[in-house]
This record gives C-alpha cells, structure tokens and sequence, in this order.
C-alpha cells in the first residue's frame, strides 16, 4: 500500500490546492546567464563564444563560455579582457540624454582605445527593456505550457506541475488494459474510491518509468521508483524537459530547473547544477540534499534577510549545519515557537529582531522548511505596487532644470513603455494615479515631490508624463534649486517613479471594470439611489427605463450603456468632485462632465431637467456614449 491517500492524488487537479498536497510537484525555471544569452542571441553568437553583458565598465551577466576563463560578475571589463583575450563585450542597449528611445550601440563601450566609440555615462541611460521584452516571451511559453506560473523574476519562474502530471497519470489512456495503471484509471474515473483511504502500491509497469535530468542521492544509474510521488517527479521531470526543450528550440535560451514538493527546495535546486541542467529532489532524499550541500537556513530565499540571521543568532544554531541542528534540536512546531518566545522575551527590547506576536507563523515556517516541507501556493499575478526609473548623475549631467527635463523625457520614454507591457501582459489597461520625481542633491538630501498623474488619454503616454514629472521638477527646482544652486546642482541622482496603479479591464464595460464600486455605492446610497434604474416590462417589448432621467430604453444594451453613465459619473464624482475646474478631472471627463451642451450658467454639472423625452434621451445617449468612448480609448 502507499503512504499516500487518493486525497493527496486528487488534490493535484486542484491549481488552488495542489500545492498543499504531499504529492504536489513544483518546478523552479531560471535562466542561465541572462542578460549575456540575449545578447549572445541577438548577436548571432553562439553558446560557445565568451560574451559578456556590460554596463558602463561592469559586467552584469557573464556567459558560461566566458565563465570557464574565471570571469565573473566581480571583474571590470579590464579584468576580464585580461583573462580571456577573445572575450566578447556587449554594451546594453542606452537612452540618450533628451531621448524617450533606447538604442543599441554595438561595438561601442569603455572598452574600446577609440574614444569616439565609448559610451559615456554621463549623457546615456541603460535601458534594461530588451530583457523584458525576452523574459515575456519566455513567460509566454511557460503559459502555454503550464496552468500556474509565477515570475519570480525577470529570468526566473515557478510552475506548478500538478494538473500535468495528475492527467498525465489518470487521464492519458494506458494501451495495456490490465496494467496496474489502467486499473487505478479505472478506479478513478468509476469513483471507486474513497478519498481518505491509501492509493494502491504502485504498479510494477510504471517503476519503469525514467526521469529526466538528475534525481539527487540516487546511488544507481536507475533511481527507484518506490511510492506515488517519485513517479510524480518522474513525469514532472518529463515536462519540465520538454518545456525547457520548447524554449531552447524557439528562443534560444539554455535553462537550468529544480523540482521537488515545495518552491523553496526547488528554487536551491535549479541553481545546484547549471547550465542547461535539471535537478530533481525526490522527497525521500531532501533533507540529504539540505543537509549535503552546506546550505544554510539562510539559503532559503525568503530567509536571506535580516529575519534568517536573526533566526540563526536566536536558536544558537552553528555555523554550518544549521538546518540539520534546527531539525534535530526542534521536534514539534510547538517546542520551537517555545523557543522563539522565551528568546524574545529574555532579549531586550526588539533585539531579537523577530515579531512577538508572528511566533507560531514562524516556527511553523522553520520546522516545515528544515524538512523540505514548506509549502506555499504559487502568486500567479504579483500586484504592481510601484516603477521607477533612475539615474546616477556623473559628471555635472544634471546642473539645471533644463537638464532635469531631459532626464525626464528619457524616465518618461522608460516608464510608458514599461506601463504598456505590463499592461499587455496582464491583458489591463494599467494607469498610475501618483507620480514622484525624487533627486539627490550635491550635497547628498533627497528632496522628492509627489502629485497625481494628470493624463489627457485613457492610456499613459510619453508627453502627458514628461509633463507632470515637468511640474514637480519645476516645483522641486522653485524650492530648493533657485537662489541655491550652488548646495542643489549638479544632482547626484535623478528617479521618476510611479505607483497607485489603476487597472482596467480592456474590452470591457464600465459597469465591468467598476462592479465592485457599483457595490460600494448601493450599500451607501441607500435604496433611494440604488433602485431607480430598475427595468420596466411594458407589454411583450421590454422596455428599459431609467427614473432618474425619466428615459425608456428600446434594448437592453442600450439601457446598459446608460447605466454605465450613470455609474462613471458618481465614480468621478465621488473621486473628483465636480468642480469643472477640478484639476483631477482628465479632459474626457470635463467633456463628459461639462460639455458644451449643458448649462452655461453653472458650472456645476446637473443632469438635464428638459421635460421633452426625446430631448433627453438624447442627451443622455451622447453623454452614454461618449463615456463609454472615454473608457474604451
Ligand atoms: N543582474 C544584474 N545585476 C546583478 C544581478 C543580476 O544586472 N547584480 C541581471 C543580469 C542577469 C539577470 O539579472 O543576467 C539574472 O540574474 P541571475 O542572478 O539569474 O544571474 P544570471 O542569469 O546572469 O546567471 P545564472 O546562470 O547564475 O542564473
Ligand atoms: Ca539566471
């Protein structure tokens, strides 16, 4: 019998739940050398030639060719040069001072004795978007492929392998019908099963199954196959290949993989062996694998931080061997979090640098994580809190307003193309509410002004930007840079940053995009509001009819446009009052808001009080119409 449940085996077709099974199998996908294979790529070079990504006179990615000459990311472009004469440099693609472009300059850099053919810092920007533009390629790929993804980073993803390998398992049809496979199929699809009871052993045809990639702390050729869930590997491992496969064969890139239960264990396990390698952490050998390879409970990426090391001093654990020490010492949750308070408590103050009040999350956390059993869902959308674009001033490129301006266009032409992307990738119009422009002055104060973003489109663009981060420049300039230059400029650094981002559905009506604010405002308004566009049957037409406005509408979808109307125009109103001068107010809702045709003697807007129906219906229609317009640009 198996140690696993038909529980743990079904929970994997669950994309919410499947990672709390013991069964579950995550995958950890990471680029290798990024940054140098685009360019290795994008210059027609191959796997084999020593290129080296550059910024300025640093190298920020450096080819596994280049690798095998002992370069790393710590060498000058001149250090590296000198261990390989054939190196390769390839500058990243720059903004240029004033320009909302970026560029490749190849064969261009510090490198080069032709002084016109070196890149100056001092008026150019590196623009990291060609690696974005790929990583979205690659994502894409790894969508098409798999359910559940996360980008963890700009080269890096998580997948959640569950549905992939459940149907691989119970739904691809075995050719043999008395197979021990065809049999637990069959169980499964006639629901002859209870789901707490234990899966059968597993069958004798499918210990046969072979992985992909390198299983740790298999001692043969052949790694057995004892339980359910090293065959799940095994068909993990399986997909992963062939997914990393597809990407080598249709981008170009090399990737290394982990796969175990859990993100964290996997994400040790794609960097254990590069490049183009794939590292499979069966559960049986994980704490081996933890315990092996002078990985400390540190290692863990979300334990990088100030709260590992302060886990490491509170515990006593040693300096090596941490995580076997923590295991070993703490049987029980309960016992470490007894632990942990008693620490914290005898500590003064905060000096323990753990939350008090977070014990049992945390030594949940560690007990779970030393044993390579932490398990934490994959974050399919990561929510965009904030972008920034920033800029290290050299040599007195940034000594007056004008200058910051043309530093702004280059921020602008960075961030809208960002926005746009993200947008894409999201499938969202995103908008961001707040704009900040924050310099570093000369002599080392950071001085920043924030405002909203006024935008004339429904879409962020260059000039809109560049003219916000203009208006606080030019405020930060009135405060502080006039009549004080001299502490103020040259700047030292320059960063536009934008966050409140506001997505919006494309494609989508404004009742839509706004439900749940359309829910917000009946629970307030009260009845009297909320139920005065409730549609009227008149004969055997339905005809729609709004209260408020004293309109029939002849089909739904025209009924719902108005509604619409009516909810964008509370929205704004609760948001920007409706003052027609209100500077929040973007241009399509001042002529939503206060067209032409209403009341020139006020200039607040009121509905239309015309007693003639057709009058207003017309009206109405327009203002419909031309919001809808508005939100559909
Ligand atoms: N990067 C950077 N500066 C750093 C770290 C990384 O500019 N200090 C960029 C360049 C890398 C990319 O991010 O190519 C991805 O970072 P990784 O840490 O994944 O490193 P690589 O992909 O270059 O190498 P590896 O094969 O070790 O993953
Ligand atoms: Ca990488």
């Amino acid at each position: 019998m198996s140690n696993y449940t038909w529980n743990d085996l079904v929970q994997l077709n669950s994309p919410t739940e499947a990672y709390l099974s013991p069964l579950s199998c995550v995958a950890h996908i990471d680029v290798n050398a990024f940054f140098a294979q685009a360019e290795q790529i994008r210059c027609g070079y191959s796997k084999d030639d020593p290129v080296v990504c550059v910024q300025w006179s640093s190298i920020i990615a450096v080819s596994y060719a280049a690798r095998s000459y002992g370069i790393s990311r710590m060498d000058t472009i001149e250090s590296a040069m000198q261990k390989c004469d054939c190196l390769i440099p390839i500058h990243t693609a720059v903004f240029k001072k004033g320009e909302d472009f970026w560029q490749y300059h190849d064969g261009y850099g510090s490198w080069n004795k032709d002084r016109d053919k070196q890149l100056s810092p001092i008026n150019h920007k590196v623009s990291l978007d060609p690696y974005r533009r790929e990583s979205r390629k690659l994502f894409k790929i790894f969508k098409e492929h798999c359910d559940v993804v996360e980008k963890a980073s700009v080269d890096e993803v998580f997948l959640d392998l569950g549905r992939l390998c459940f149907q691989k398992l119970m739904v691809t049809k075995e050719e043999n019908p008395n197979s021990g496979l065809s049999i637990l199929q069959e169980m499964f699809i006639g629901g002859n099963y209870q789901l707490r009871s234990h899966l059968p052993a597993v069958p004798d045809d499918l210990k046969n199954l072979e992985f992909e990639g390198d299983v740790y702390g298999a001692s043969t050729e052949k790694p057995v196959i004892e339980d359910w869930d090293d065959v799940i590997f095994a068909l993990g491992s399986r997909i992963t290949y062939e997914i990393r496969q597809i990407i080598e064969d249709s981008l170009g890139y090399t990737t290394s993989c982990g796969l175990s239960r859990t993100k964290s264990v996997s994400k040790l396990g794609s960097n254990f062996k590069k490049p183009n390698a794939q590292t499979i952490l069966l559960n049986k050998y994980v704490t081996n694998f933890l315990d092996e390879n002078s990985f400390e409970i540190t290692s863990f990426w979300t334990l990088g931080g100030v709260q590992g090391r302060s886990l490491h001093k509170v515990l006593k654990a040693p300096e090596k061997g941490s995580i076997r020490y923590i295991r070993d010492t703490w049987e029980t949750v309960g016992a470490l979090q007894e632990t942990l308070n008693s620490a914290i408590k005898h500590s003064n103050e905060d000096k323990s640098g753990l939350d008090p009040t977070k014990t049992l999350a945390l030594a949940t956390k560690v007990y779970e994580i030393c044993r390579g059993q932490y398990c934490l869902p994959l974050n399919p959308k990561p929510v965009v809190q904030s972008m920034m674009s920033n800029k290290n001033m050299r040599g007195g490129s940034c000594s007056n307003l004008v200058d910051c301006i043309s530093w702004l266009e280059v921020f602008s032409g960075d961030l809208v193309s960002r926005v746009m992307e993200l947008g894409q990738e999201y499938n969202k119009v995103m908008v961001p509410k707040t704009v900040s422009v924050v310099v570093t002055t000369k002599l080392f104060e950071v001085r920043r002004k924030s405002g909203p973003f006024i935008h004339k489109s429904s879409t962020v663009n260059t000039k809109d930007l560049l003219s916000t981060g203009t208006k606080l420049m030019s405020e930060l300039d009135a405060a502080y840079g006039q009549g004080n230059s001299s502490k103020f400029y040259p700047l030292i650094n320059m960063k536009m940053v934008l966050s409140n981002f506001e997505i919006m559905d494309l494609n989508k009506t404004v009742i839509d995009m706004f439900g749940n604010q359309v829910q917000v405002f009946k629970s307030n308004a009260g009845d009297s509001n909320s139920s005065s566009m409730e549609p009227e049957e008149v004969s055997k037409d339905p005809v729609f009819f709004c209260e408020k406005c004293s309109i029939n509408f002849p089909s739904l979808q025209e009924f719902q446009e108005h509604k619409d109307y009516h909810v964008a125009l509370k929205l704004s109103e609760s948001i920007n009052g409706m003052q027609e001068d209100s500077k929040n107010l973007t241009i399509g809702e001042k002529r939503l808001l206060f067209s032409n045709s209403q009341r020139q003697d006020s200039n607040k807007r009121k509905l239309s009080t015309n007693s003639n129906n057709t009058g207003k219906k017309k009206k109405a229609q327009d203002d419909s119409k031309s919001i809808l317009r508005f939100f559909s640009k």
